[in-house]
């Protein structure tokens, strides 16, 4: 028999949690503000790590909220790359499905490299995203996938 009467969907915030946060050298704030408070006028569940967040911490929040639909990272100052450096180990130290997105001003100085992009990828970053409507546009694609994924688990009684 299908699994449908016996498994309850997933609750309303295992669609929409979301940890935020800023990387670790990093003390701007607004930003990290202004989104959260984005995010959860969106209905999102927003866990917000804050201003000098090391990678560890980020990994610590997901260890707790596994249902998490991502991990946004903001870096102003210019020093993401030393900040992430470690991502990649830690995100397989701590089976980390979700993406990490990065947003925010990311290198120093006003021209940046065209390697960027791939160099934040080699050490774990999933993808870099510019502002928060882009970054609320892709968490709304996370949770209908993630919705999509349960409901078909949901008919096929493979549901986890
Ligand atoms: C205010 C400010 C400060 C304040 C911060 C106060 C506080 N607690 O927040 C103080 C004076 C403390 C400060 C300190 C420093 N700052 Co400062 N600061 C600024 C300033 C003027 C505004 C930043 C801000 O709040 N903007 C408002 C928010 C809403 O906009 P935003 O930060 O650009 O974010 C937008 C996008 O980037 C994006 N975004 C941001 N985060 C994320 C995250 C995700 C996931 C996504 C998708 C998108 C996203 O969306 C936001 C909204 O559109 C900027 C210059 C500027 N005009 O932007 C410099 C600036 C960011 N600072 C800079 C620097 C260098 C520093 C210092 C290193 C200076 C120093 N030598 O001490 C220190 C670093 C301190 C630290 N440890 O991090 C540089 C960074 C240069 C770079 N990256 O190449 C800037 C750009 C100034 C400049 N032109 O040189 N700063």
């Amino acid at each position: 028999m299908s699994g449908l009467t016996t498994i309850d969907p997933p609750s309303q915030t295992e669609r929409n949690k979301v940890i935020l946060g800023v990387a670790a050298s990093d003390s701007h704030v607004v930003a990290n503000y202004l989104i959260a408070h984005y995010l959860r006028e969106n209905g999102f569940e927003v866990i917000n790590l804050g201003v000098c967040t090391p990678v560890s911490d980020f990994m610590r929040a997901y260890d707790e909220h596994r249902d998490a639909l991502a991990i946004a990272i903001g870096s102003m100052n210019g020093h993401a790359l030393e900040d992430l450096r470690e991502l990649e180990l830690l995100k397989q130290r701590h089976q980390i499905r979700c993406p990490v997105i990065l947003g925010g001003n990311l290198s120093v100085g006003s021209k940046k490299r065209d390697t960027l992009e791939a160099e934040f990828r080699e050490i774990g970053v999933s993808m870099i995203l510019e502002s928060p409507e882009q970054l609320l546009q892709e968490l709304e694609t996370l949770r209908s996938q993630r919705m999509s994924t349960s409901l078909t688990r949901t008919v096929t009684g493979v549901h986890r």
